[in-house]
C-alpha cells in the first residue's frame, strides 16, 4: 500500500497501476476495487501541485474509468499531507521565462479540459479532500459531485494572492454554493477556508475526522457503484442542465430523462426487488 495516499484502499484490488511520469515518479496513482477508480494526486513535496504531465495523466484515467463499464464510481484524493496547491509555481518563474506567459492557452490546453471532463462523466465522482486545497486544487474539488473533507483541510482561494483571478470554475461554482457575499470575499481575501466551516455553509457536502475520512469517502463511492449508476449519470446530466434552464426547460429535461431511466434494467429490477422484498441487484447499464 502505498503509505503516503490520502485514501488508502483496503482488502484485495483487482487492478494496481501508478501512471507513471518518469524518473521513477508517479504523479497519479490509479487503483480499481469493487467498481471504484480511485485516482490518487501524487506529487506529495509539492503539496500534488499540477505540472503539464501530471494534467496529461489524470485527463487520461479519467478518461479509461469513464470509458470502462465495470467501473462505476470514481475517487479523487490527494497524498500527503495537502490535497492540491493548483498549479505548479515552479513552472512559473518569471526569472526563467523570457517574457509572461500565456496563461488562457494552459487554461484552454489543461485546466478547463480537465473540469470539463470531471463534470461530464456520467458517473459520481467523489472526492476526499485530504489537506490543504489552494487555487485550482480547490476549485478542481469543488467541481466534483460529492466533496468530503479531511477536519484539518482547507481551502484556499489563493489566486489573489499571486495577481491571478480563480480558474477550473472556481467563479461558477463559489457563488453558486455558497452564495456571492461570501464568494467575493473568499476569492478577494485568499482566507483559508476550515473544512468544518466549508460543510455548515454548504461549500462541500460533509467534514469528517482525519482518520475517518479514508473510510467514509470509499465506504460511500462503493456504496455508490453498486447503485443504479445509470440513473445517478442521468441525475448529474439534469443537475448540470439545471443552473442554465428555465423552470419549463428544466421539468421537459427531467421528463426525457425519465423515460430513459424508465427503460433501463435497474428500474426493472428496483421495482422487482422492492415488491419482491429484497435487496435489488442493480448493474449500471442503460
Ligand atoms: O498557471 C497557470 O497555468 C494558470 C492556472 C493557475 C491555477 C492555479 O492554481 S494558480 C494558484 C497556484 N497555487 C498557489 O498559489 C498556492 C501556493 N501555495 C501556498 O500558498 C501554500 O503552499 C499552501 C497555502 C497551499 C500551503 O502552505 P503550507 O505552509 O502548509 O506549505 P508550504 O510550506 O507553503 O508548502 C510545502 C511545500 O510545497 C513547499 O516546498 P518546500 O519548501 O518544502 O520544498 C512549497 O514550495 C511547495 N508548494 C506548495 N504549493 C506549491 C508548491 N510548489 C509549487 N507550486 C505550488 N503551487
Amino acid at each position: 500500500m502505498n503509505r503516503n495516499a490520502g485514501v488508502a484502499v483496503a482488502g484485495k484490488r483487482d487492478m494496481v497501476h501508478a501512471a507513471s511520469a518518469g524518473r521513477n515518479m508517479t504523479s497519479i496513482l490509479t487503483e480499481k476495487l469493487d467498481g471504484v477508480v480511485r485516482l490518487t494526486l501524487n506529487r506529495p513535496d509539492s503539496l500534488n501541485a499540477f505540472t503539464d504531465e501530471m494534467h496529461l495523466l489524470l485527463r487520461a484515467q479519467l478518461e479509461e474509468a469513464r470509458d470502462d463499464d465495470t467501473c462505476r464510481a470514481i475517487l479523487l484524493t490527494g497524498a500527503g499531507r495537502g490535497f492540491c496547491a493548483g498549479q505548479d509555481l515552479g513552472d512559473r518563474d518569471p526569472r526563467k521565462m523570457d517574457g509572461p506567459p500565456d496563461l488562457s492557452h494552459t487554461i484552454e490546453t489543461f485546466y478547463n479540459p480537465l473540469i470539463r471532463l470531471i463534470r461530464s462523466i456520467e458517473k459520481p465522482v467523489v472526492c476526499a479532500v485530504n489537506g490543504v486545497a489552494a487555487g485550482a486544487g480547490a476549485n478542481i474539488a469543488l467541481n466534483c459531485d460529492i466533496v468530503f473533507a479531511a477536519r484539518s483541510a482547507k481551502f484556499i482561494q489563493a489566486f489573489s494572492k499571486i495577481g491571478l483571478i480563480p480558474d477550473s470554475g472556481g467563479t461558477w461554482h463559489l457563488p453558486r454554493l455558497v452564495g456571492e457575499a461570501r464568494a467575493k470575499a473568499l476569492i478577494m481575501t485568499a482566507e483559508p477556508l476550515m473544512a468544518e466551516e466549508a460543510e455548515r455553509i454548504g461549500m462541500i457536502y460533509k467534514c469528517v475526522d482525519d482518520d475517518a475520512l479514508a473510510g467514509e469517502a470509499s465506504a460511500l463511492a462503493e456504496r455508490l457503484a453498486k447503485g443504479a449508476t445509470f440513473g445517478l449519470g442521468l441525475a448529474k446530466r439534469a443537475l448540470n442542465a439545471s443552473s442554465s434552464n428555465t423552470f419549463d426547460q428544466q421539468i421537459d429535461l427531467e421528463r426525457d430523462l425519465q423515460r430513459e431511466a424508465g427503460r433501463s434494467p435497474d428500474y426493472a429490477e428496483g421495482v422487482t426487488a422492492f415488491m419482491e422484498k429484497r435487496a435489488p441487484d442493480f448493474t449500471g447499464k442503460p
